[in-house]
């Protein structure tokens, strides 16, 4: 390992502003001498430090579903999955984060890909994850043994410190996008790491179209009397389409009888939160569904923390800062901290939906009461 031994230089004034100092050769003398003993002085720091509002090293940027597949695809033929390298996956790295593979400063996101009857072997970590389908099935994630199944639709997390394999019973590869705290992790030096055994199962490679998970956790407002201390994470570990499409539907019916708001006329959103407290279904990432009627645009809105789009069904447009995207299945965007973001579906109210599956970090600034959101006008 190498160390920088040579501080960066700092910055001398060019000139004098509100709050600097005079430029002069002892000044120039003084800031040498503060370099030599490594201190940085705030006062030309600050502006950079703490801005008034956040300014996000992320850039917004969309990465094209199609792509993605066909790489992966590629990646299938070429590399082969097994112990050390854990993961056939593809991580989003945002173009503005220095080429590493982080979506943005706290999410990860990566499109992983399984050949027929392959295995990804089994670990855990201290990261929480979670495993969203747009399209194809066969794949069952094994979480602490119990075998879950992988449709278009489902929202599948895994919270951190659980074992989990993949295995794909079916004659045909499949992709799903992941979404981990690894960017989180890693800037906080907080992750821990264990490989588990080298195969799964043969039991666990059974293929339930149930687990577990929800044959004890998946009865809206049931809970097993058993169970009823409180868990960080949701021990609910698949949230099936069918459910979340339902939930979709009925807000927009509601909404058209008068009986309910949705976030903007046309707009309705669902969270997945833990059975459990009615939190997030994840402590540290938070994931939804958004569903916009033909025609219908969300307001514009900023928020502290970064988030990730993917669109599930339908087409439209999306803004985020100064960026404007045509999206359709598949794609996938990222919204910087604070940077103003709308989406629009295309086509007519009695036309097709646009439908969004979103996950951000906003759990880590709700806990931290570091959380704020404004809308903005049009
Ligand atoms: O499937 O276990 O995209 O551990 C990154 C890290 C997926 C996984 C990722 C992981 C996994
Ligand atoms: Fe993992």
């Amino acid at each position: 390992m190498t160390h920088e031994l040579v501080p960066s230089p700092v910055r001398l004034p060019v000139r004098a502003g509100p709050g600097q100092p005079e430029p002069s050769p002892a000044l120039e003398d003084l800031y040498r001498g503060f370099e030599r003993e490594l201190l940085v002085p705030l006062w030309t720091e600050i502006g950079e430090l703490m801005p008034l509002a956040p300014r996000s090293k992320a850039a917004p940027h969309l990465w094209r579903w199609r792509n993605l597949v066909a790489l992966a695809e590629r990646a299938g033929q070429l590399v082969p999955l097994g112990r050390g390298g854990e993961r056939r996956a593809l991580a989003l790295a945002n173009p503005s984060l220095g080429g590493r593979p982080f979506a943005t400063p706290t999410l990860w996101a990566a499109i992983q890909y399984l050949m027929p009857g392959e295995d990804a072997p089994e670990h855990r970590h201290t990261q929480h994850a979670f495993r969203f389908v747009v399209e194809g099935e066969g794949v069952w994630t094994v979480v602490n043994g119990d075998p879950i199944r992988m449709s278009r639709g489902d929202f599948l997390p895994q919270a951190g410190w659980n074992w989990h394999a993949h295995h794909n019973a079916a004659r045909q590869p499949m992709a799903w996008i992941d979404g981990l705290d690894i960017p989180f992790a890693y800037y906080t030096e907080s992750q821990f790491f264990e490989f588990g055994r080298d195969a799964i199962d043969t039991v666990e490679k059974q293929t339930p179209a149930r687990s577990r998970s929800e044959r004890l956790w998946s009865h809206p407002g049931l809970r097993p009397v058993a169970h009823v201390e409180r868990a960080v994470a949701t021990p609910l570990l698949a949230y099936r389409w069918a459910d979340t499409d339902r939930a979709l539907a009925e807000q927009l019916a509601l909404e058209a009888e008068g009986c309910t708001a949705t976030l903007s006329p046309g707009h309705a959103a669902v969270r997945f939160t833990n059975p459990t407290n009615g939190c997030d279904a994840l402590p540290t990432m938070r994931a939804e569904m958004h569903r916009l009627r033909g025609g219908a645009a969300s307001r514009t809105r900023r928020e502290v923390g970064s988030s990730v789009f993917q669109v599930f069904d339908g087409s439209g447009s999306a803004s985020v800062g100064d960026h404007r995207w045509t999206v359709a299945r598949g794609d996938l965007f990222v919204v910087p901290s604070w940077q103003p973001f709308s989406i629009r579906a295309d086509g007519a109210a009695d036309g097709p939906t646009l439908d969004l599956f979103r996950f951000s970090d906003a759990p880590i600034f709700e806990a931290l009461h570091a959380q704020r959101a404004q809308d903005e006008a049009g």
